[in-house]
């Protein structure tokens, strides 16, 4: 067999479904066997596109999910997208194409050090040499990216090597590590100092999700009766509607939620991820008492020095926590509940037009089920997604938040139908998000799937107008020109519905997610909100 074939067969030996990318000369071999393989190899427009999509579906099933390209300008497109699922903790691994071996050390034609460009962007990154360590290289590469926290491997292939011959050799056995559980010890200490506590609040990180304990969160804050708020990335862990919830945190600006983190005396953060949210913006004064409870250490910051850290195996810890404590009394953060939820439910029956972002995902939230996936870009409507959009379940609304990068959004909704095909998948884009990897729209035609794409259009990249306002009063070169976003849907062969007023919405909502293929809804949105949310926020003074 050829290195090439070897190579698949090593996929295929990892429950690989699909290969996301792009053919390139450079991997013909690779290409080539893969006609005789069950993995599907899913074309995408763009290298960027086909890492991103594998960064969600790694997000999603916690299997890596695996994107291909050719050397030189086909993997430097794949970095962005391989960055963001290493700093949002996806499994990904990417597979390369490169030049043949003699000809690596001089200045030849499309060649670059690929190894050491993803080195900062994997948690692996290493060169194919010889056929008969594929096998070693490809578990190593499936094992790294999936071993919490998990993220990215890169294995580059180059041309030589895949079409070598080497004897028939078999994949290595897949084994999965154990995680260890947290010792007693810290356990027992643990629940002391929670009965001990005055006023605590859990933050409960994407950490949660990946180590499958969402009903284990909630069982457990129910049983201590302490107020939960979820990171950007943990939304859903604890049901929006849940008595206990605050929401999300994570908001630059000291949002309401915010508030119940100054009252607290003690903070439980569970598979919390500094990546997402800077402790320095819930402890300033380095005054909280602060428990971690994660399967990996914490990282070092000054504004987050430990009372006791519990490492191991969330689930486990939770129960032996929970086992030595009876069910704490009300403190004055449950009161701000209630005024949390109301704020979160404003605007809910408001007319204006263009639409306020509040107003979309509450109407949103109305058109969907609890186990429908929304998927975030970046920009304004992602803080707007965070603060409002009530995710009943984890998993169901999907934020980058680690790199945040833009464009993520219509390849992560091609991600999400094919990992969960009986659910509705949107994607919410800003305008300008959603022109950077538009042309996936294709390959989600191509793919059959049924996907609607809500576009947030303020001809803006409002998120800087945002920021501008806020730091100088006065915004510059944010503005764009969009096209006739129904005539772009139509000209790929998909849908598209401009929403016209604010009673349009539902309607064309339920139109597109009936539509049975790709659908474009443009609705205008009206981010006046933006800055009077800052101007609330900085006059909010106390919620109780
Ligand atoms: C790839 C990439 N480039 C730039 C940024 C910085 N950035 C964050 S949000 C944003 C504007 C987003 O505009 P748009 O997609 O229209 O969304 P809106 O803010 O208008 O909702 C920019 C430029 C980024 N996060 N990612
Ligand atoms: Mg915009």
């Amino acid at each position: 067999m050829k290195a090439a074939e070897l190579l698949v067969k090593c996929l295929e030996n990892e429950g690989v479904e699909y290969i996301f990318g792009l053919p390139g000369e450079e991997n013909i071999d690779v290409m080539d066997a893969l006609i005789d393989s069950p993995i599907q190899f899913v074309t995408t427009k763009h290298e960027q596109g086909a890492a991103f999509i594998a960064d969600v579906y790694g997000r999603l099933t916690g299997r890596a999910g695996v994107c291909m390209s050719t050397l030189g300008p086909g993997a430097t497109n794949l970095v962005t997208g391989i960055a963001d699922a290493n700093m949002d903790r996806a499994p990904v691994v990417a597979i390369a194409g490169q030049g043949a071996t003699t000809r690596l050390h001089k200045e030849s034609h499309q060649i670059l050090d690929l190894v050491e460009l993803f080195t900062p962007v994997t948690k692996y990154s290493t060169q194919v040499l010889e056929p008969e360590i594929v096998p070693e290289i490809v578990r190593k590469a499936f094992k790294t990216s999936q071993n919490e926290k998990p993220g990215c491997s890169f294995i580059d292939f180059p041309e030589n090597i895949a079409e070598m011959d080497i004897p028939d050799t078999q994949p290595l056995k897949v084994q999965y590590a154990r995680e260890p559980v947290a010792p007693s010890g810290r356990c027992t200490k643990a629940a002391v100092h929670i009965a001990e506590s005055r006023a605590p609040v859990i933050m409960v990180g994407n950490g949660v999700i990946r180590s499958k304990a969402s009903d284990k969160l909630v069982h457990f804050a129910e049983q201590v009766n302490i107020p939960v708020a979820t990171t950007f990335m943990a939304k859903g862990v604890m049901p929006a509607s849940h008595p206990l919830s605050l929401g999300t945190i994570g908001m630059k600006s000291k949002d309401f939620v915010n508030y119940a983190f100054e009252a607290a005396d003690l903070i439980i953060c569970i598979g919390v991820d500094m990546v997402e949210y800077h402790p320095e913006l819930w402890n300033p004064n380095k005054d909280k008492k602060i428990l971690h409870i994660d399967r990996r250490p914490a990282e070092v910051d000054q504004h987050y020095i430990l009372e006791s850290g519990i490492i191991g195996e969330i689930h486990d810890s939770l129960k032996r926590i929970m086992s030595s404590l009876d069910k704490l009394p009300d403190s004055p953060i449950h009161k701000m509940i209630p005024i949390i939820r109301e704020e979160l439910n404003k605007h809910k029956d408001d007319t204006g037009f263009p639409i306020k972002p509040q107003k979309i995902l509450s109407d949103l939230r109305t058109v969907l089920d609890a186990e429908d996936i929304v998927i975030s870009d970046v920009g304004a409507h992602k803080m707007w997604i965070a603060r409002n959009y009530q995710a009943e379940a984890p998993n169901t609304c999907i934020i980058s938040n680690g790199f945040a990068a833009m464009g993520i959004a219509l390849p992560g909704a091609i991600a999400a139908k094919l990992a969960y095909p009986e659910r509705k998948a949107v994607a919410v884009c800003g305008d300008g998000g959603f022109m950077m990897n538009n042309q996936e729209i294709d390959t989600a035609l191509r793919l059959g799937l049924d996907i609607v794409i809500l576009i947030f259009n303020d001809s803006k990249y409002g998120l800087i107008e945002w920021h501008q306002l806020r730091h100088f009063g006065r915004a510059t070169d944010i503005e764009f020109t969009n096209p006739d976003f129904v005539m772009l849907a139509e000209s790929f062969g998909a849908k598209g519905y401009r929403v016209e007023s604010v009673e349009d919405f539902i309607p064309t909502m339920n139109k597109a997610l009936n539509d049975g293929t790709v659908s474009i809804v443009d609705c205008p949105v009206d981010y006046a909100e933006n800055m009077k949310l800052t101007e609330q926020l900085t006059s909010l003074k106390s919620l109780i």
